[in-house]
């Protein structure tokens, strides 16, 4: 029996009775819900918010002159995504010429109407451009890092969080990955592209991001175990989206609490991402209830996104599955689901009542989840620094991450030497100026990251063509 062949639970009744029986549903929770009522928000982005979450939304950029669009985007939602326009083929039609006015555009919009952002989405086997569709191996993988540090650079510190990777694994039963050219450079693709992306902007949340991975079956299982291995062997990784597109062969299922709450007992945070229900009237609002109820049930679940706002701007507006009419009016999921975001448990308990202000879901840097894989080579002493490498490497290139850590006093300024291995030829550096390609090479601080208080630390890295061997940074501080 699928989702949409349920028994609604009301049919038909007025908007009034739906809001009533929705609270209804909370019976569990009706205590927190009448604690809250005085500060219930009237908008899914305040009301998310006063629970330490979001609410989002797909945005088209070419829609943003629509006022209608325009208005309802400003009013309800405080999360952004690019629907199409941070896409590959959006941003580098051409190899190594970034295009960024139309994903500036959403940024500029969302960021003025007090929104933030997800980025979606670095490396995808599809909506790739036709030259790196016709890419392989080493090429094509030097081709991603050279992407995703291009993109993540544009966009420094202005993302919550980016889905590094989109869609790989294969559904059905099998467990595996999906075949690509990405997946054809070598298993390790996706973790490279995390820890690249870890190192251009370390102050993103860096997800994992897929589809019909809701529940609990062999394709969120293998993503679950990727998770679980990438957090065992400090490869970064943040949080996993779950897109959360709904319809009668792809059911609402009553185990996608317990699916969140297993992957954020990993260690992750995780959201809803691309949101869409199909259907109508009060099973459509049932069905949303439920998703938004899961979410709000799992302290780690931070957010929830819908794939567009109309039913109009839907990828599948035949199936009028968002909670705007195509006039922009509310629907019953509309009021389904700003009812269950207002009855909702905060993601962190309260000490006292319901906060006024919206906690901070997370704190605001990462820990570092990168462990550095050889020791550090000089020891921090008073007014010096130290500095270690961990290395991702495959056959004719590797990435360098490069911790410069201060001593016992803080540093205004560094300095990393590195002897290259012979043949290896630096390609692209960030967070560092170079002296050289290869050979021995000075990397020196940028403006931004010269400054270091005593025992904390930054990172640096670089690409590079040729074999990886084992190099031995020193470090020297002004
Ligand atoms: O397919 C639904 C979503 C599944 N998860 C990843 C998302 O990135 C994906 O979004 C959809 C967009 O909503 C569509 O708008 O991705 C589609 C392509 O994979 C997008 O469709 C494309 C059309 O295929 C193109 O013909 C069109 O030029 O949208 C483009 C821009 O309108």
């Amino acid at each position: 029996m699928t989702e949409q062949s349920r028994a609604p639970r009301l049919r038909g009744g007025p908007r009034a009775a739906l809001v009533f029986a929705a609270a209804g549903l909370l019976a569990a929770g009706a205590a927190v819900t009448m604690a809250t009522s005085a500060s219930a928000g009237t908008t899914l982005g305040a009301s998310a918010a006063e629970k330490g979450r979001y609410f989002g939304t797909a945005v088209a950029a070419n829609k943003l002159s629509d006022s209608t669009y325009a208005g309802i985007l400003q009013r309800e939602f405080n999360m952004c995504t690019p629907e199409n326009e941070m896409k590959i083929d959006a941003t580098e039609p051409n190899q190594n010429q970034f295009s960024f006015g139309n994903a500036d555009a959403i940024v500029s919009r969302c960021t003025a109407n007090g929104a933030r952002m997800r980025g979606h989405t670095l490396a995808w086997h599809s909506q790739q451009p036709g030259w790196m569709q016709n890419m392989s191996g080493t090429a094509l993988r030097n081709a991603m890092i050279n992407h995703i540090n291009g993109v993540m650079a544009h966009y420094k510190g202005k993302i919550y969080a980016w889905d590094v990777v989109n869609e790989a694994f294969q559904d059905g039963g099998s467990g595996a990955r999906r075949d690509s050219n990405l997946q054809r450079t070598g298993n390790d693709w996706i973790e490279v592209a995390f820890r690249t992306a870890r190192a251009a902007d370390p102050a993103a949340k860096l997800c994992y991001n897929d589809y019909n991975t809701d529940g609990q079956n062999a394709k969120s299982n293998a993503v679950y175990a990727m998770v679980q291995d990438f957090k065992s062997r400090g490869v970064p990784i943040d949080c996993v989206g779950f897109q959360g597109h709904f319809n009668s062969n792809s059911p609402v299922t009553s185990d996608i609490q317990a699916n969140l709450q297993r992957f954020a007992n990993l260690g992750v945070d995780v959201q809803f991402t691309e949101t869409d229900i199909e259907g109508s009237g009060t099973a459509q609002a049932d069905n949303y209830q439920r998703v938004v109820q899961a979410c709000m049930n799992v302290s780690r679940c931070t957010g929830i996104t819908v794939w567009g706002i109309r039913d109009s701007d839907s990828w599948r507006s035949g199936g009028t599955p968002l909670l705007f009419d195509s006039s922009g009016n509310k629907k019953p999921a509309y009021t389904a689901v700003l009812n269950t975001l207002n009855g909702g448990s905060p993601t962190t308990p309260p000490t006292n009542n319901p906060p006024t202000t919206n906690p901070p879901t997370n704190p605001p840097t990462n820990p570092p989840t990168n462990p550095p894989t050889n020791p550090p080579t000089n020891p921090p002493g008073q007014g010096g620094c130290s500095a270690s490498v961990s290395l991702q490497t495959w056959t004719g290139g590797f990435v360098a991450t490069v911790r410069v850590t201060a001593g016992s006093s803080s540093v205004n300024g560094w300095s990393v030497g590195m002897t290259l291995p012979s043949g290896a030829r630096i390609v692209n550096v960030w967070n560092a100026s170079q002296s050289a390609t290869s050979g021995s090479v000075q990397f020196s601080n940028v403006s931004y990251n010269g400054q270091i208080a005593a025992g904390q630390s930054t990172e640096f890295g670089f690409q590079a063509d040729g074999n990886a061997s084992t190099m031995t940074p020193t470090c020297s501080a002004r």
